[in-house]
């Protein structure tokens, strides 16, 4: 059962450069050249950095730093808040232009995704050629740069196109793999995170190409079917496919487990707000209304439930979000010791899909948008309700990783306000791409 992949498969992983600043320097020529810090409001504020640009990058400022860091470390740095929506138009526009190549793109996140360009060789030439001739089109067309990595799987090409950011082509051809990957350190793994590579480091492995010389039976042993696949990872040998579109997200959820298990009514309905707000401010950044609520509740024996209802109209806002939630969890939270509460919204559509959009009351419809506007430059934090107020639930809520919808999977662990929820017994590990396989 080899994973060794069809020696003739040609992938690119393609990654936008310093994505959210980039977007802003491309439309303020003004601030081209200069230490852009996109993620709220000022070097004083609270909440991290999402991105900086390359000039920012110098003075050691970096995705999910906090702020006030970024703030000591680039004092003369352009803070700006977080316009998701327009990224996200902007991450569509790449989109469509990588499907010009081939049928087979995977997005992985907002600014990445992979492409199986094997079929377009004949038309377009080799995976260099393709790749030139795709870092020009999303050059001239969407006015951003880009990294590409060529390889025969997806693993290489992704370690590939971080190699030489920004701007950056690499091309490892197929047969080259190990030798490619050998001196790298090994947390350029994917599926390698501090916890798996001190474990290895036990076994005097640094480099990728110290794992790859592991015997199969010792990773086996010591770390099971994920160490064997380690080891084929290792030596260059993936045989994932390029899966083609994802389906776009059916769901935005966040869950929040108590440090302590609560029977407090108080504070259970405080984390159904939260929760509710969290989500129904998802969904507006996203630009969808959802029609259905779900809650999830887990007690102090892991016994877990849901319970789902369907909206009368679609809705974007907290309360509607957190008054079905609040009924749907009462009767279930009673006389229990609750250890985790989750609220999802499903049933998405656009609002264009929507004809009730317009019914919105407008007035409330501006006094969200106005949050909206402080959620975005000072953090999620910084819209809280009277009620939210004396809670001290960690903000902002856990997120379900992996939603297309934002598509900021990959966002790494690091940033605590983005951190995947633990993984508790009895649940399927979520599926995030950046997750440390042996933690
Ligand atoms: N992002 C975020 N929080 C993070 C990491 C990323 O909000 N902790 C957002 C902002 C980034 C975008 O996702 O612009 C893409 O993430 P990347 O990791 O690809 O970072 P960049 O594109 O900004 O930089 P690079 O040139 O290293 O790819
Ligand atoms: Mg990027």
């Amino acid at each position: 059962m080899s994973p060794e992949p069809p020696i003739d498969r040609t992938i690119l992983h393609v990654d936008l450069d310093a994505f959210f600043a980039a977007v802003e320097q491309r439309d303020r020529p003004e601030l081209r050249g200069k230490p852009v810090i996109v993620g709220g409001g000022g070097p004083n504020q609270r909440g991290v950095v999402s991105t900086a640009s390359y000039e920012a990058r110098v003075f050691g400022v970096h995705s999910a730093m906090p702020l006030r860091t970024a703030g000591a470390l680039c004092p003369h740095g352009i803070f700006l808040p977080v316009d998701g929506r327009k990224y996200g138009r902007v991450s569509k526009e790449v989109l469509a232009v990588l499907r010009r190549f081939t049928p087979l793109v995977e997005p992985i996140s907002i600014d990445e995704a992979f492409l199986d360009v094997t079929g377009s060789r004949k038309l377009f030439g080799d995976g260099e050629t393709i790749a030139r001739a795709i870092k020009q089109a999303v050059t001239n067309d969407v006015g951003l740069t880009i990294s590409v990595g060529v390889a025969r799987t997806k693993l290489v090409a992704k370690i590939a196109s971080d190699l030489r950011k920004p701007d950056g082509l690499v091309v490892v051809p197929p047969g080259t793999e190990a030798a490619f990957l050998a001196p790298l350190p090994i947390g350029r793994l994917w599926g390698v995170g501090a916890k798996s590579a001190a474990a290895l480091r036990e076994y005097g492995v640094q480099t990728i190409g110290d794992l790859a010389a592991l015997p199969a039976d010792l990773l086996e042993r010591r770390f099971g079917i994920v160490g064997t696949s380690l080891g084929d990872r290792a030596r260059g040998l993936d045989g994932d496919r390029v899966t083609g579109e994802r389906e776009a997200a059916k769901s935005i959820g966040h869950e929040h487990t108590f440090d302590v298990d609560s029977s407090d009514r108080e504070v259970i309905e405080r984390s159904l707000l939260g929760l509710s707000e969290g989500v129904a401010g998802r969904l507006r950044d996203s630009g969808v209304k959802a029609s259905t609520v779900t809650v999830k509740i887990r007690d102090s024996s892991f016994h877990t439930i849901t319970r789902q209802r369907t909206l009368r109209e679609p809705t974007d806002l907290t309360e509607p979000i957190y008054r079905t939630a609040l009924e749907l969890a009462r009767p279930e939270v009673r006389g229990k010791k609750i250890r985790l509460l989750g609220v999802t919204a499903s049933g998405l559509a656009e609002p264009d899909q929507l004809s009730l959009f317009a019914a919105d009351d407008p007035r409330r419809r501006r006094a969200v948008e106005a949050e909206d506007l402080v959620r975005h430059r000072y953090g999620d934090r910084a819209i809280t309700r009277a009620r939210l107020v004396r809670s001290r639930l960690p903000a902002p809520f856990e997120r379900d990783p992996m939603t297309p919808v934002d598509m900021r999977t990959h966002v790494r662990a690091e940033t605590a306000a983005d951190a995947p929820a633990p993984i508790e017994p009895g649940e399927e590990p979520d599926p995030i791409v950046d997750d440390d396989v042996l933690a």
